[in-house]
């Protein structure tokens, strides 16, 4: 199983979404994150990737929760996920990633992971949770079976 960070970078207005230029999900907006290697916390694969893709250090980041992928082929991905509010710097275009900022109610869900659309409006609001999405790509971009559970 695949260990993967997701950053949002939001205030009570607007979020930051990348544009994913090219690997797994390209052609979508999504938070930034990637692959945690070895050796590395959550919380510093979190910040790097952030980096890498955003051009952003992050000051601070809460965790927001975690969501385990699963896809037809039997490949597993556990994504942990991470708000923050406490950046410096401005989001610079890289290589893999598109930075935009959104508003909440402009947040471009047709053109993100499906899954997005379930949890993503309740994290903006602050809240944890634990799920579950199955994927079959084969057959198209909408999961195919999900659990949530929001915490507190
Ligand atoms: P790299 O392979 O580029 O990391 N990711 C997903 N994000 C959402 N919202 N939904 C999914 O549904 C996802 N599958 C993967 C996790 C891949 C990045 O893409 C995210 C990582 O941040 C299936 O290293």
């Amino acid at each position: 199983m695949k260990i993967v960070t997701l950053v949002f970078v939001h205030d009570d207005e607007k979020v930051l979404l990348g544009y994913k230029k090219r690997g797994f999900g390209s052609g979508r907006w999504n938070g930034f994150g990637g692959k945690v290697e070895e050796g590395e916390t959550l919380e510093q694969a979190a910040m790097r990737e952030l980096q890498e893709e955003s051009g952003l250090v992050a000051k601070s980041l809460e965790y927001k929760g975690e969501i385990e992928f699963t896809f037809v082929d039997d490949n597993h991905l556990m994504c942990h996920i991470f708000t923050t509010n406490e950046v410096d710097g401005e989001p610079v275009e890289s290589e893999e990633m598109k930075p935009q900022w959104f508003a909440h109610h402009e947040i471009p869900y047709a053109e993100m992971w499906s899954d997005d659309a379930v949890w993503l409006p309740h994290v903006l609001e602050g809240k944890k949770f634990k799920a579950y999405f199955a994927f079959d790509t084969e057959v198209g971009n909408t999961f195919t079976s999900h659990k949530i559970e929001f915490i507190e």
